[in-house]
């Protein structure tokens, strides 16, 4: 089997990352992560890569160096025939949650993708607090943001829920899809043209598998059906995975994140609240604290209504917690860089101690 690496992105410029260390390697790219193994598509097909000594140990001081599902790889094959992993080729894109620990350390949830959908179901009805963190988090990851309201089958008027949707999603396309009846997936199709990748990012349940489905046209992720008992989804087996579409680019299907935590998405945040960053750039005062100041913009567009409190009140609770999560960074790193100087001190120490 061949397979045409172009399709999923490789071009001239990750052609020149591989350098004189790569020599006999050859580049792949993950499309998914099982308990220390990666598959690794290359030019031959998938093979099944064990990670090298040397990431593992990058990884151990910073777990987001682990390879995922959409890195590109350079993988070798020993005289033993086994496989391993050797280097992650620099990433353009990253999306990186907290992880739940409390070391506030992240974990790439997709790599190299060049559009990050925020998927969130119509029906019953969206979550708009939940689209305002993941688009922040989409943003930061470089990639361009989409959101993709989906079950608009099941909607009553999906143009009105589509519209007040946007008006939290500044200068992102907000399309309106059903998987099962194929609304609004020529949409979606240009971003995943041949050698694109879409990064599908959202709750479970909220229909990524399906439209996976769709895009490819065929059953590729398992899907969860729901129990006729109490109409719930079941969970299905969850892992992020890298899908081909044929004739096409890629799809990066993420296992459902309920919530994500953000880290130093300062960038981010500004950029998924544009609108409200933009109102407090017209305060009087350039350090306004929007609250009791004269010419406050911002207080003067919650006052009209032209901002609604709850998306003021989201903004600031959001801008709280990458603030506490940059200052848990600093402190982080300003301990290692401590540590480090007392550990070459007493090397030193040690060298020179007399005989
Ligand atoms: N009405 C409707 N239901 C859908 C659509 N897409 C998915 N679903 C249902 O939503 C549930 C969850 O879908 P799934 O793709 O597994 O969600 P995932 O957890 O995000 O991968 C399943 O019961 C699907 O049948 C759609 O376009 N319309
Ligand atoms: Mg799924
Ligand atoms: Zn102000």
């Amino acid at each position: 089997m061949t397979f045409d690496l172009a399709s999923l992105g490789w071009d001239a410029s990750y052609d020149r990352a591989l350098t004189t260390v790569d020599a006999g390697d050859r580049p792949g790219r993950v499309t998914r992560v099982d308990r220390g193994v990666c598959t690794v598509l290359t030019a031959d097909g998938p093979v099944r890569a064990s990670i090298a000594g040397a990431v593992l140990t990058a990884a151990a001081a910073d777990p987001v160096a682990l390879p995922c599902a959409g890195d590109w790889v350079t993988v070798r094959r020993w005289p033993d025939q086994r496989i391993t992993a050797q280097r992650v080729l620099p990433r353009r894109t990253t999306l990186v949650r907290r992880t739940a620990g409390k070391d506030s350390s992240g974990q790439v949830l997709a790599a190299n993708i060049d559009t990050a959908a925020v998927v969130e179901p119509m029906h019953p009805a969206p979550d708009v607090g939940r689209v305002e963190r993941f688009l922040a988090l989409a943003w930061e990851s470089g990639a361009a943001p989409v959101v993709l309201l989906t079950k608009c089958d099941a909607a009553a008027d999906p143009a009105a829920v589509a519209g007040s949707l946007a008006a939290v999603a500044p200068g992102v396309p907000v399309i309106a899809v059903s998987a099962q009846r194929g609304d609004g997936l020529a949409q979606v199709r240009p971003y995943v043209a041949a050698g694109r990748t879409l990064g599908l990012l959202g709750p479970s349940g909220a229909g990524k598998s399906t439209l996976v489905n769709a895009l490819a046209g065929a059953e590729v992720m398992g899907t969860q059906q729901i129990r006729r008992v109490d109409g719930k989804g079941r969970h299905t087996t969850t892992y992020r995975a890298l899908i081909p579409i044929p004739g096409g680019g890629a799809v990066l299907d993420t296992p459902g994140v309920r919530a994500v935590g953000l880290l130093d998405a300062a960038d981010g945040l500004d950029e998924a609240f544009a609108d409200v960053a933009q109102l407090a750039t017209a305060c009087r005062f350039a350090d306004c604290g929007h609250g009791t100041e004269p010419g406050c913009a911002v207080r003067a567009a919650l006052d009209s209504g032209e901002l609604p409190v709850r998306r003021w009140e989201s903004w600031q609770r959001l801008q709280r917690e990458v603030a506490y999560e940059m200052r848990r960074r600093d402190a982080r790193l300003a301990a290692a860089e401590r540590a480090k100087w007392k550990r070459i001190t007493k090397e030193h120490r040690g060298r020179h101690r007399p005989a």
